[in-house]
């Protein structure tokens, strides 16, 4: 295989970039990469496909996964170190099934691992462990993270230190079962009239293990400030969010799950309101899209999955593709495909 960024056909100047690129490591399944840099280097925590054999359902029921390994590089293109399991289910104690896709932070001298994994009641929480080392191993709490729900956390800081957490993902994800931070299992999906279920975000305390404010829903709205409702699916939230920060502005992307989009909108606040701009990643192989964004030597990448290896929708393969800005601040849109 040749290196990721080697094989590229990016074009600049241009409204979208063409990219090819190969599957960061091949020897296991992975997917959802939350990249960073750490210490000058590169470190990816991805979900670890697994084939457990269980049936394929609209809750993603398949998705059955049972650690995390975290994988590092010196820079794009450079060799990619699997670093073993970092984290394993079994150690979890309030652990139900599915580890989902994490993210991670570093503050106070430690590496925060956040998860999203369901409990013994079958209900998403999401969940921290620590570790001295970017890769783990990573010793987990002995109860999820108070106050928390659902799926897909991004732990992002911000220039003043303030770290906050934007999480959440609908069918699967439960989110439609969470209204004013409440729980109903009886919760619906919207209708296509109605409002699109929003995206969550909460201030993490200055533990990094809890949450200092009450969890609130962010905004996405249209160039006319009007938020999209359920029928508007290739715009709307559904899972998989991303925050990043570019000359003073936030970028909250995410994806649209059933039309695969990853779209991004950009605010002046990291609690938003986020104004809807376009797609950032072309849908991929696979049913799902998922991503990270990072800076790199005064690079951007886009870290995001396919399932060029397998075929198959629960068996992904983590890439990697340059992320180019126009002048006024927007994303030339990725197309993936080959
Ligand atoms: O990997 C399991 C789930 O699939 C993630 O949590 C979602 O974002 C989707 O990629």
């Amino acid at each position: 295989k040749t290196p990721a960024t080697d094989s590229a056909e990016v074009k600049t100047g241009t409204e979208k970039s063409k990219y090819v690129s190969q599957p960061l490591v091949s020897h296991i399944y992975t997917a959802d990469p939350s990249a960073h840099v750490f210490n000058g280097r590169i470190y990816i925590y991805p979900s670890h496909d697994t084939a457990t054999g269980t049936p394929e359902n609209d809750n993603g029921d398949h998705f059955n996964m049972m650690d995390y390994h975290i994988l590092s590089m010196d820079s794009v293109g450079g060799k990619v170190t699997d670093h073993g399991v970092a984290l394993h289910i079994k150690d979890i104690p309030w652990a139900g099934r599915q580890l989902w896709a994490p993210d991670a932070a570093f503050a106070n001298g430690t590496y925060y691992l956040y998860f999203p994994l369901k409990d013994k009641q079958d209900v998403f929480r999401i969940g921290v462990a620590t570790s001295k080392a970017p890769e783990g191993p990573f010793v987990p709490e002995k109860e999820p993270i108070k106050g928390s729900y659902s799926i897909d956390p991004c732990v992002f800081k911000d220039d003043n230190g303030s770290h906050y957490i934007y999480f959440g993902g609908i069918w699967g994800g439960q989110l439609q079962r969470w209204n004013n931070n409440k729980y109903d299992s009886a919760g619906q999906l919207r209708k296509a009239d109605e409002l699109a279920i929003l995206p969550r975000v909460a201030k993490l305390g200055a533990d990094m293990k809890s949450f200092a404010e009450p969890v609130k829903e962010i905004k996405i709205v249209d160039a006319g400030g009007n938020l999209f409702k359920e029928k508007d699916n290739d715009k709307r939230f559904f899972e998989a969010a991303w925050m990043h920060k570019y000359k003073g502005r936030y970028y909250f992307s995410y994806s649209t799950g059933d039309t695969h989009n990853i779209n991004y909108a950009i605010g002046d606040s990291p609690y938003g309101p986020f104004t809807y701009i376009g797609v950032l990643l072309a849908p991929v192989e696979g049913w799902t899209n998922h991503h990270s964004i990072i800076e790199k030597d005064g690079k951007w990448f886009l870290f995001y999955h396919d399932i060029e290896l397998s075929g198959k929708t629960h068996l992904r393969n983590v890439k990697v593709a340059p992320l180019i800005y126009n002048e006024d601040g927007t994303i030339q849109t990725i197309h993936s495909q080959k």
